[in-house]
C-alpha cells in the first residue's frame, strides 16, 4: 500500500481538505501532490494535470499505487475498509449509520452556505458575514439546521472527547471545513457548536492543514477577482 493525495489549494479546498485530515489524524502515510487552482477551464492547468490521472477532473483523488479513487467520500470509505483496526467510522453500527446519514448531508446538501460562504482559511470576513445572513434567508436557514444536526450530537456526547460521534470519525472530518466557514465569517453558533468549532481548530491535522493554508503565498483570482496581491 502506497497512498499519493492529490489536493487542490489549502485555502479553499473543502474536499480535498477531508480525506487528508483524516489521514493526518489516524496517522495514515500518504505522499501529497498539490495542484494549484488556475481555473477549472478544460485548457487550465489544473485540468490537464489531471487529466492524465483521472477522468473526473476533480480533486481529491487518491491512488493506492496506481489504482484511482476519485470522491471525498469513495476516498475514506475505501480508507475505512483498508484500515478496520483504525475505526474512521464509528464502531457501533447505529452510530456508523448515523455517522454515515450526516457524512451524506454534507456530501450533498447545504448548497446556499456552500454557495455564499466559500472557504477561504488565512481571511475574516465578519461583514460578509452579517450581510449574507441579512440578505439570504437560506443561509440563515441551513446554518440553523447544521447547529441543530451537530448540537443534538454534542450534547448526548458521553465521551471525554468533543467530536461528534465520541472519538474522531469521518463525520469530524467532513465537517471541519464547514466549521471553518463559520468561524471565518464570525457566524454567531449556539455555544455547544462554537466549542466544538474551537475543538476541530486545535485538532491534530487539522491544525497543519490550518497552517499550511496560511503559509500559502498565492490567492486565485476566479475566487477572488478583486484582491490584487496576498
Ligand atoms: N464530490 C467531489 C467534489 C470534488 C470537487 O468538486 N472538487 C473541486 C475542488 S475543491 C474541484 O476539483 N473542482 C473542479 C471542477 O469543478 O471542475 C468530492 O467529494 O471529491
Amino acid at each position: 500500500m502506497n497512498y499519493t493525495l492529490y489536493i487542490g489549494n489549502k485555502n479553499y479546498s473543502t474536499w480535498s481538505m477531508r480525506p487528508w485530515i483524516v489521514m493526518k489524524y489516524f496517522d495514515i502515510p500518504f505522499n501529497e501532490k498539490l495542484v494549484k487552482f488556475d481555473s477549472f477551464d478544460a485548457g487550465s492547468l489544473f485540468k490537464t494535470t489531471l487529466s492524465s490521472i483521472s477522468k473526473y477532473g476533480t480533486v481529491p483523488i487518491l491512488m493506492d499505487d496506481d489504482f484511482v479513487i476519485t470522491d471525498s467520500l469513495a476516498i475514506c470509505e475505501y480508507l475505512a475498509e483498508k484500515h478496520p483496526d483504525l475505526a474512521l467510522w464509528p464502531t457501533d453500527i447505529k452510530r456508523r449509520a448515523m455517522a454515515r446519514s450526516l457524512v451524506a448531508k454534507m456530501h450533498s446538501g447545504f448548497p446556499a452556505i456552500r454557495n455564499y460562504l466559500p472557504m477561504n482559511i488565512e481571511a475574516e470576513f465578519p461583514e460578509v458575514g452579517q450581510i449574507i445572513l441579512r440578505d439570504h434567508s437560506e443561509v440563515k436557514n441551513e446554518i440553523m439546521l447544521l447547529d441543530d444536526l451537530l448540537s443534538s450530537l454534542l450534547i448526548s456526547n458521553t465521551s471525554n472527547q468533543n467530536y461528534l460521534f465520541g472519538d474522531f470519525s469521518i463525520a469530524d472530518g467532513f465537517y471541519a471545513p464547514m466549521c471553518l466557514r463559520l468561524k471565518n465569517y464570525h457566524i454567531k453558533t449556539s455555544s455547544i457548536l462554537a466549542d466544538y468549532i474551537d475543538t476541530i481548530c486545535h485538532t491534530k491535522g487539522i491544525k497543519d492543514w490550518i497552517s499550511e493554508a496560511l503559509k500559502e503565498q498565492y490567492f486565485v483570482v476566479m475566487d477572488e477577482p478583486y484582491r490584487l496581491h496576498r
